[in-house]
């Protein structure tokens, strides 16, 4: 059993005045769902066995580049992260692993963190290779550029600095690398294109060769910043190309936030599952561009789509699928606690009503193209209700039936302010590709 941090009692109590209600609602979907042929069980257990990744650095409160805002009790070093996700994790049970920015959370003793982390339930997920600033005085700049630097030498200390993620996360049960630079230009000439694209290969397959045969390393496109005229991995056609020429345990990564606006993503992701190049996802929301919103607080719908096709690889078996999910996204006016919750649940709430669409229903429609009649079938399944699978599928799980109440009951954000008085640092991260 995990250690909780949050006292269960309090989960309980928080759970009791919800209980009734919840069953009630719960009879009366699965009923409503039995007239069609569903299955609310079944449902619940697919829905609790949908887990998504929490960053690390999520839980710090982010800012942009005008400014930040901490609040009280923020975690200061890696033990307290740990512990704000699996508070997390404890209340909504979607949440299992941590996904780590090396090095911002460079562990001193990673077989430690490792078994202090599985005391909280909690294991770790990719890792995350940090080459779009400078860290330590006296290394080489990344100002211009890092695994695409024209100098060799700065391409060699990319590439270390990647090999140092794999060996960090080795030692904590780690299966996967992600890789995203902010390389790029900020003025029409500063780069060759072609030369800087035949560099990022070039030093994506050095760091290849130290991966572990069983490990995965995914390739993160981004439209841009902080290049603001080109980036080298810019969009996923050259993230599929890059990826392909990397071999095959290298695959590409999609983070909603990183299209131009109004890309049709879901068809993103449908072609790099094809391909058989989908490796992971970064899942935020945005309204402008990177805004790094909450999953799902903009466009619910097309959260739903993409799982549409996620969980349609899935039911037609697509070889060796297995996506990475992760929330990427930056806090800078909630609690990241609450934050990362509700965006866990929202995501689980994409993928539960993906389970819900009549594909055969759908099937047919396609077939003769019947326009109107497949969107309501995507639509009748968008459109269900589906919180009190969500809730039975949680408390079944352990959580809470309504997690932010159970947490904003606990107390836990006041306690942290008194336990964690002064910030140990400034820089708590929260602004990632
Ligand atoms: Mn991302």
């Amino acid at each position: 059993m995990a250690r909780t941090l949050i006292d269960p009692a309090q989960v309980a109590a928080s759970d009791a005045s919800r209980r009734a209600a919840l069953d009630d609602d719960f009879a009366a979907l699965a009923a409503r769902l039995a007239r069609n042929g569903g299955d609310a069980e079944r449902l619940v257990a697919t829905i609790q066995r949908f887990a998504v990744a929490i960053p690390s650095w999520g839980v710090g409160t982010g800012g942009t580049r005008f400014g930040r805002f901490p609040q009280p009790g923020e975690p200061r070093d890696l033990m307290e992260k740990l512990e704000d996700c699996a508070v997390v994790q404890q209340l909504v049970r979607a949440t299992p692993t941590v996904s780590l920015h090396i090095p911002w959370d460079r562990p001193a003793d990673p077989a430690r963190v490792r078994r202090d982390a599985a005391e909280l339930g909690l294991a770790f997920d990719a890792m995350n290779s940090n080459t779009f600033e400078d860290h330590t005085p006296g290394q080489r700049s990344y100002k211009f550029g890092s695994l695409t630097h024209v100098d060799a030498a700065v391409r060699e200390q990319a590439v270390a600095a990647n090999v140092e993620c794999i060996e960090i996360g080795q030692r904590l049960g780690s299966k996967a690398l992600t890789v995203w630079i902010g390389d790029g230009g900020n003025f029409p000439g500063q780069l060759h294109l072609r030369r800087a694209f035949d560099r990022y290969v070039e030093s994506l397959r050095k760091i290849a060769a130290r991966l572990p045969s069983d490990w995965s390393m995914y390739l993160e496109h981004k439209l841009c910043e902080p290049a603001f005229y080109s980036t080298v991995n810019q969009d996923w056609g050259s993230s599929y190309v890059a990826a392909t020429a990397v071999g095959k345990q290298c695959s590409c990564l999609v983070d909603l936030g990183h299209h131009a606006p109004n890309v049709n993503i879901e068809l993103i992701v449908a072609r790099l599952i094809q391909l058989g190049k989908l490796g992971g996802f970064h899942f935020n929301d945005s309204k402008y561009g990177d805004d790094d919103l909450d999953a799902g607080s903009i466009k619910p719908f097309q959260l739903f789509l993409i799982f549409h096709e996620l969980v349609g690889a899935e039911v037609e078996g697509s070889a060796g699928f297995a996506p990475a999910y992760l929330l990427d996204q930056s806090h800078n006016v909630t609690d990241p606690i609450e934050s990362l919750m509700a965006s866990a649940i929202e995501v689980q709430r994409a993928w539960a009503k993906a389970w819900l669409v009549d594909r055969a229903r759908l099937a047919e429609c396609q077939e003769k193209n019947d326009a109107l009649g497949a969107l309501q079938a995507l639509k009748e399944a968008y459109e269900c209700d589906v919180r009190p699978l969500l809730a039975m599928a949680r408390t079944r799980s352990g959580g809470a039936i309504d997690p932010i109440a159970a947490y904003r009951a606990s107390g836990w954000r006041a306690q942290c302010a008194e336990r964690r008085p002064v910030p140990r640092r400034t820089t708590a991260g929260g602004i990632v590709g």
